[in-house]
């Protein structure tokens, strides 16, 4: 018998689960009456030039390995200079009783969102974000022929360790299946084979006009997830089946854009500074045999409780499970209810 769940049981104490990735999350929303909580007298965004001479990302300008940038004039790939993977890798793989180790080949490689040092994705227009979208795509395809797990992602602000503030993303392509997308197969594999259809399109289903609703339209769907860990973490997910960024047609390519400056506008106005965030995509890893089971998606993680208050995964969450302070419901009205204004103004609407 399923027990519909009550606010007096969620103001309590309790675990949700992540049907993604099969783990539990600890939900104490009594500690929202903490005093940080509110929002922060407004502190004023630093305003950057649209070309930095210092920039090693800005176009012409010269990186730390001596190499000369393009003078590009939208987006602009290279390879890593300081690459956690290399193609150049041999194979090999050891195993001896306990210890067991293997050679990862694979490739890193950078992408320049826009020339313009000032920008970032919640202040370009839908035009400019189309480009990083459909960047995201073709790299994701051209590395997908070589590697079986291509992970397109952003680092956004320094406390999330990005080294430069000119926009731009990363995307690592490598030989295995890391964990999170391993176990995310997993997860959506057996669901497909349980049910026949897809988990993400079926929670999509279930949660996509609820209280967890951060923005919605015919293609795609922003939430904040049932199973959210982070403070604002939010799923961005195509309504309709879709493995891999590159199957995306021009119309929800244009929405994505559309969608992705929009949810960035939110956070920076969310406590008015520009939010900190991992983001990254999960697409079907490159190997033989059908996707049915996959969904395409994004997810962001922003570290941020308040305007200065950062959620730290530490003590219980690094040696438990993950522990979350406000409610996935809570975040989503403050996410729903902060001005897109930023990105709406950048292309004039
Ligand atoms: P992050 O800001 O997310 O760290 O990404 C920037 C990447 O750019 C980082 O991985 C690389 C760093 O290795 N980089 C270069 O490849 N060349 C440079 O001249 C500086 C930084
Ligand atoms: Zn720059």
């Amino acid at each position: 018998m399923t027990v519909g769940l009550t606010d007096p049981m969620l103001a309590e104490p309790h675990r949700r689960y992540n049907p993604l990735t099969r783990e539990w999350v600890l939900v104490s929303t009594g500690r929202t009456k903490r005093p940080w909580l509110g929002r922060a007298e407004a502190t004023a965004r630093p305003t950057r030039p649209t070309f930095d001479p210092g920039c090693y990302l800005c176009p012409g300008n010269v990186r730390a390995n001596g190499a000369r940038n393009p003078a590009y004039e939208a987006t602009f790939v290279f390879d890593n200079d300081f690459a956690a993977l290399r193609a150049s890798t041999p194979e090999w793989a050891f195993e001896d009783g306990l210890l067991r180790a293997e050679a990862e080949p694979g490739t890193c490689r950078v992408i320049c969102f826009t020339p313009r040092h000032d920008l970032d994705l919640g202040h370009m227009t839908e035009v400019e974000a189309r480009r990083v979208v459909d960047v995201w795509a073709e790299q994701s395809e051209e590395l997908g022929r070589r590697y079986r797990w291509v992970q397109v992602f952003e680092n956004r602000g320094e406390l999330m360790g990005a080294s430069n503030p000119h926009p731009h993303g990363q995307i690592w392509a490598e030989s295995s299946i890391p964990r999170e997308p391993a176990r995310e197969d997993a997860a959506q594999r057996d669901h497909h084979a349980r049910h026949g259809r897809n988990l993400l399109l079926d929670y999509a289903e279930q949660d996509g006009d609820g209280p967890r609703v951060v923005s919605a339209t015919d293609d795609w769907l922003v939430i904040v997830p049932f199973w959210a860990t982070w403070p604002f973490e939010t799923l961005v997910v195509p309504r309709r089946p879709t493995a891999r960024l590159a199957d995306l047609d021009d119309v929800r390519r244009d929405g994505l854009a559309a969608v992705l400056t929009a949810l960035v506008a939110r956070y920076d106005d969310l406590f008015d500074i520009a939010f900190p965030y991992s983001m990254g995509w999960h697409q079907a890893p490159y190997v033989p045999g059908s996707t049915a089971h996959w969904q395409l998606h994004a997810h962001f993680y922003p570290p941020m409780l308040g305007a200065t208050v950062r959620k730290f995964m530490v003590g219980y969450e690094l040696m438990s499970e993950p522990q979350r302070d406000i409610s996935a419901e809570e975040a989503a009205e403050r996410l729903r209810g902060a001005s897109v204004a930023a990105a709406a103004g950048s292309t004039g609407a």
